[in-house]
């Protein structure tokens, strides 16, 4: 395929998807469906289903394109060892990560809440990408995954927008690679900080990134399909 002009903020964005990976943050049950993690740090979990229909057009065009696709998944080991104490211990949550609850042990890998929802569920050949932390980068394969790859630039979207989807796409342009958020394929249980969240990437020309929409994605990748 030829190269993409992909509307954007602060400016547009040309890509090549052969060299593009779209990475899904954490579009986990634990953090969409009540009786998961999000939930029990007294967040209502309704608000991140606005990224639902989005993430799947966004996925949807990716596929099309035969981009590579990356989706992650919060998460820890069974006996915890790589949790860090200070996460385990934050907040006032009503159960802690490891305790069980209506989809499992809350955060932990191989339980049903740890799952993608079904919605979004990966493809056969979609790489599925279990991290501990915030940011995708931090203790997994992934910067070996996109050089490999070939990857410069990285398609993002998941939940939530200020915390594993910032962290994520801070993570990435340090690293050199050029991040796009798709806005409304994000979400937050903060409105606010969704919004702010967004304004943040793209401010100061573009700081440690850009922010671009589902519909401009998918139409972008269909004009340079019907180019080539
Ligand atoms: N609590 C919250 O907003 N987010 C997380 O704990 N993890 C992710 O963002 N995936």
């Amino acid at each position: 395929m030829t190269d993409v002009q992909l509307a954007a903020e602060p400016a547009p964005l040309k890509f090549s998807p052969a060299r593009t990976a779209l990475i899904v943050i954490d579009m986990q049950r634990d953090f969409l469906e009540p009786g998961g993690f999000g939930e029990t740090l007294g967040n209502d979990v309704s608000l991140l289903q606005a990224a639902v229909g989005p993430c799947g057009a966004v996925l949807e065009a990716a596929r099309r394109a035969g981009m590579l696709i990356i989706h992650t998944r919060e998460g820890h080991r069974p006996d915890l060892s790589d949790a860090p104490p200070a996460k385990l211990a934050r907040g006032a949550p009503s159960k802690r990560i490891g305790d069980p609850g209506p989809m499992g042990r809350i955060l932990v890998r191989g339980e049903p809440g740890h799952d993608i929802v079904a919605a979004l569920a990966p493809a056969p050949g979609e790489v599925v990408l279990d991290k501990p932390g915030k940011g995708a980068f931090h203790q997994t394969d992934l910067a070996q995954i996109l050089a490999n790859g070939g990857i410069d630039t990285l398609i993002v979207c998941g939940v939530t927008t200020e915390v594993c989807v910032h962290t994520t796409i801070r993570e990435g342009n340090d690293r050199g690679y050029r991040c796009v958020a798709i806005g409304d394929a994000c979400a937050s249980y903060f409105p606010e900080f969704h919004r702010v969240g967004l304004e943040m990437i793209k401010a100061q020309g573009g700081i440690f990134g850009w922010v671009s929409d589902a519909r401009s994605f998918a139409t972008a990748l269909a004009a340079a399909a019907a180019a080539a």
